[in-house]
């Protein structure tokens, strides 16, 4: 049992005691631990305050007083204690050493998609020979795409099976040829145009897509020729293959030229020996051509009498898959980085 005088002294001794208990804690949680065997319910100052009641109803003040006191401070030391890990955590932070020498990691540049670069590398070779771009509508009226182009209503590529309709009279275009239609319709010969695009079918399989790209050329003046049909389409393969690769024409039907031909080129990738890409033929298709129908240039208002004129289309998709091995069209589309990146 104490006197007044020895609680207190007991009570004021606890203050160093915390201190000496808290001062090597390194963590929050340790000083709450702490706090609480000190300051809790069954902590250290209650069992204290349990012998109060047995002084003198006088002395208990001056024993509260004293209690009140060693609370605050170890509070204050508690306070003290969490800016000084505060502190600590704060330098080691500080301290930590950063390498600036090292090499940033890289940032991967972007760039144009295949099918762009191969479609401005063809339009840049039929520039060399004057022809220059023309672009039109992606949604067009059936006359110019159809119509026009001597397309009779019941030609299969009419068909619900081929064409995208909007509406009776309106279509997603099947091909580039409206842009050469509105081209002649506004601008009197000589054209040389080349109209790349993209444009829509109803075809969805491992060699077809909805959406492909196609270019088309034409040429309109006094006298064009199918020679100089055939000699554009050969420099057009050897410049762009950067080989010296020969063309075939096999004569064909397309509604809008006559005579019409398909056009094949010597294997790029064998040279013409034979490989799976020709599938041992030695000449892959890349397009068709011919000579502008004189009914196509009266329906655009064109003297048939005074002008001739050739056109011709292929697919850019086929042009890149040639040119670059590529296998299988969807790989243009999916918009895997780890395909595009190659390129
Ligand atoms: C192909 C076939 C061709 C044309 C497109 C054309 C355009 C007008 C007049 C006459 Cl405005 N012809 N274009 C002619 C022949 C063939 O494309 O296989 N394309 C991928």
């Amino acid at each position: 049992m104490s006197t007044t005088p020895e609680l207190i002294a007991k009570l004021e001794k606890l203050g160093d005691e915390f201190l000496a208990q808290a001062q090597p804690l390194a963590d929050e949680q340790s000083i709450r631990a702490a706090q609480a065997q000190f300051l809790g319910k069954k902590g250290k100052v209650s069992e204290l305050m349990k012998e109060l009641g047995k002084l003198p109803p006088a002395e208990r003040p001056q024993v509260g007083a004293a209690a009140n006191k060693v609370k605050e401070k170890i509070e204050q030391l508690v306070e003290a204690c969490l800016v000084r890990i505060a502190n600590a955590a704060k330098q080691q932070d500080l301290a930590r050493k950063v390498d600036i020498t090292l090499p940033a990691r890289p940032v991967g540049g972007g760039h144009l998609h295949l099918l762009t670069q191969v479609r401005q590398e063809a339009v840049a070779v039929f520039a060399e020979l004057g022809f220059v771009v023309a672009e039109g509508p992606q949604i067009e009226t059936d006359w110019h795409t159809f119509e026009a182009l001597a397309i009779p209503k019941d030609h299969p590529a009419r068909d619900m099976q081929d064409t995208f309709y909007v509406s009776e009279e309106i279509v997603l275009r099947t091909h580039t040829s409206p842009v050469q239609v509105r081209t002649m319709l506004t601008q009197p010969p000589p054209i040389r145009i080349v109209a790349p695009g993209h444009v829509y079918r109803r075809d969805d399989d491992p060699t077809h897509s909805p959406m492909f790209t196609q270019l088309e050329g034409l040429a309109v003046d006094t006298d064009i020729s199918f020679s100089d049909l055939k000699g554009t389409l050969l420099h057009f393969v050897k410049r762009f293959f950067q080989k010296d690769l020969g063309i075939r024409l096999r004569p064909s039907y397309f509604p809008f030229v006559e005579p019409g031909a398909e056009v094949d080129m010597q294997c790029s990738f064998c040279g013409g020996s034979g490989c799976r890409i020709c599938k041992q033929t030695g000449w892959v298709e890349i397009g068709g051509a011919g000579m502008v129908d004189p009914d196509v240039f009266k329906n655009v208002g064109i003297d048939s009498e005074r002008f001739t004129g050739f056109a011709f289309g292929m697919g850019i998709e086929r042009m890149a898959m040639l040119r670059h091995g590529v296998n299988d069209i969807k790989f243009y589309y999916e918009g895997d980085v780890r395909f595009l990146e190659q390129f």
